[in-house]
């Protein structure tokens, strides 16, 4: 008796060991990557931004994109992956992420003359959602499948890399049939973080 029990105990922690081997890769293929963000223009602010890659049971790469801001204004903000790991100055980041073929990558136009006729926003491929500031606390969520950490077509990790930007307006998600709105896109830049490899 004492036997049987003991030898019930033994298959079934082996089927447990075997579980856990076999669920051991997923957790093993995470790529992670963070930001550091800083005001363009107020000191005050900063934030971190961190992205986890994960696939799905399908092999669709999703990046998870956990936000927290500290020292906005309280409102919507738009949130955007610009083309560029640059932020001295914080115009430096360029464009929206965008690997095309067919968009162009600026939309934000509050302060041209003409406006940018950029019909891709809001689908470039950097395109977010906006975060939410109350009492000068910012946190977002967001789950894109549109970029990728690892390498390919639409990774951050490009050859000029990426950064986050946050904009001083909300992103009104600009669905205009021809040219768009100005500043539909959130206007002027306030925080930056170059997105970097974990
Ligand atoms: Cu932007």
């Amino acid at each position: 008796m004492a036997n049987t029990q003991v030898k019930s105990t033994c298959i079934s922690l082996f089927a447990t060991t075997v579980l856990a081997c076999f669920s051991l890769p997923s957790y093993a293929a995470k790529l992670t990557a963070s930001a550091d963000l800083k005001g363009c223009t107020d000191a005050g602010v900063s934030g971190t931004a961190t992205l986890t890659e994960e696939q799905t049971d399908e092999g669709i790469k999703e990046v998870t994109i956990h936000l927290k801001v500290d020292g906005l204004s309280d409102g919507e903000h738009a949130v955007h992956i610009h083309e560029t790991a640059a932020c001295e100055p914080c115009s430096a980041a360029k464009g929206h992420h965008d690997p095309g073929p067919f968009g162009q990558s600026r939309p934000d136009s509050a302060t041209d003359e003409v406006p940018a006729s950029d019909i891709n926003h809001p689908y470039h491929m950097g395109d977010l959602v906006n975060i939410e500031v109350k009492n000068g606390k910012g946190n977002m969520m967001h789950t894109t499948n549109r970029v990728t950490l690892s390498p390919g077509r639409l990774s951050l990790f490009d050859e000029d890399g990426s950064s986050i930007i946050i904009h001083t307006n909300a992103d009104t998600y600009c669905d205009e049939e021809s040219d768009l709105k100005r500043g539909c896109a959130g206007g002027a830049r306030d925080a930056c973080g170059i997105i970097k490899l974990d």
